[in-house]
């Protein structure tokens, strides 16, 4: 069964469940606009050009992440992705849509464009999830291109690691700029989240960034977050789901994504030796961010206004 035709009566009754909801309530009228993760301010904006075309938050949040995973420059999504220990790129991905419905797929060898495989896990499967050699025979029936995502470059990273072998995701450097990125207008929220994973993981290994509510949750009457840093924190915090569970109380997005990190940072012995970010974005279409540590921008592109902020944070290291 085509998995449109499953939600669609689910859909409905969770519609008339929620809405008497009110988050927040804003006057302004707010332009359709793309956040997104880390420095991919080419990423929103090739969004926000593609919604100007089609129309679609959705179909303009595919083409921003595509932008990322088919640019080898950015090592840690996509082609040119840094590979795990045994010197294979795996990838993970996974989209959420305004009514609730999503798609994910994790440890994805040899297709470049997890995101655009995840969307189509999510309209054409009556899954959510699809892993390993299924997803990639999925994608290999729906007509994605097979191709080695190992550059030149990575190879010689990988080469020069495998001397020591040693696994030591250090803040910020840890082979960050996952993408991640939520996408609003007045009435939808959407998201979406593409990932290498951490370099040199184990094989098999799979992060946050698939996991529904851990890398990414959306709820179109409340709001919506995305997460990038360190995979294992985020999974046993259920970080995106928190942050969207505290804006449901009344909180603002800034203060939930903080409120998130804090219950990360109450389980370590001392200060934290990793990176969490997370950014959100509430129904009023206010847009917030915060990390553990410095250095961690976030950016946003309209049809008229593109910024890059820093996000506040928790830490400063050397
Ligand atoms: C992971 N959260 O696989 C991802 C890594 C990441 O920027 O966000 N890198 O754990």
């Amino acid at each position: 069964m085509k998995r449109r035709k499953f939600v669609k009566g689910v859909a409905f009754a969770g519609v008339v469940g929620l809405s008497t909801r009110s988050i927040e309530s804003c006057n302004v009228v707010k332009p359709p606009f793309y956040i997104a993760t880390w420095n991919n301010e080419q990423a929103v904006k090739t969004a926000i050009e593609k919604y100007s075309s089609s129309s679609s938050l959705l179909e303009g949040l595919v083409k921003g992440i595509n932008y990322v995973e088919d640019n080898p420059a950015d090592q840690s999504v996509g082609y040119g992705g840094r590979p795990d220990r045994d010197g294979n790129v795996t990838l993970d991905a996974c989209i959420m849509d305004e009514k609730g419905n999503a798609g994910s797929v994790c440890y994805v060898q040899n297709y470049k464009n997890p995101i655009s495989i995840a969307h189509d896990v999510m309209v054409e499967t009556p899954h959510v999830i699809l892993a390993g050699a299924g997803a990639e025979s999925f994608a290999d029936r729906m007509g994605y291109k097979k191709e080695n995502l190992l550059t030149e470059e990575s190879k010689e990273q990988y080469k020069q690691w495998i001397k020591k072998s040693e696994y030591k995701p250090i803040i910020n450097i840890e082979n960050h700029d996952t993408i991640g990125m939520l996408a609003y207008d007045e009435s939808k929220i959407v998201g979406g989240c593409s990932t290498s994973g951490l370099a040199y993981k184990m094989a098999g290994r799979v992060g946050d960034s698939p996991i529904i509510g851990s890398g990414l949750f959306v709820d179109n009457e409340v709001g919506a977050c995305v997460a990038t840093g360190l995979g294992e924190k985020v999974l046993t915090n259920l970080s995106s789901f928190l942050v969207v569970e505290l804006m449901r109380g009344g909180v603002s997005p800034e203060a939930a994504c903080k409120e998130a990190l804090k219950r990360i940072i109450a389980k370590e012995d001392g200060t934290p030796n990793f990176q969490v970010g997370l950014i959100a974005v509430s129904k009023a279409g206010k847009s917030g961010a915060y990390a553990l540590y410095e250095g961690f921008n976030y950016v946003y592109a309209s049809a008229t206004e593109f910024w890059r902020k820093p996000a506040p944070y928790f830490y400063t290291y050397k």
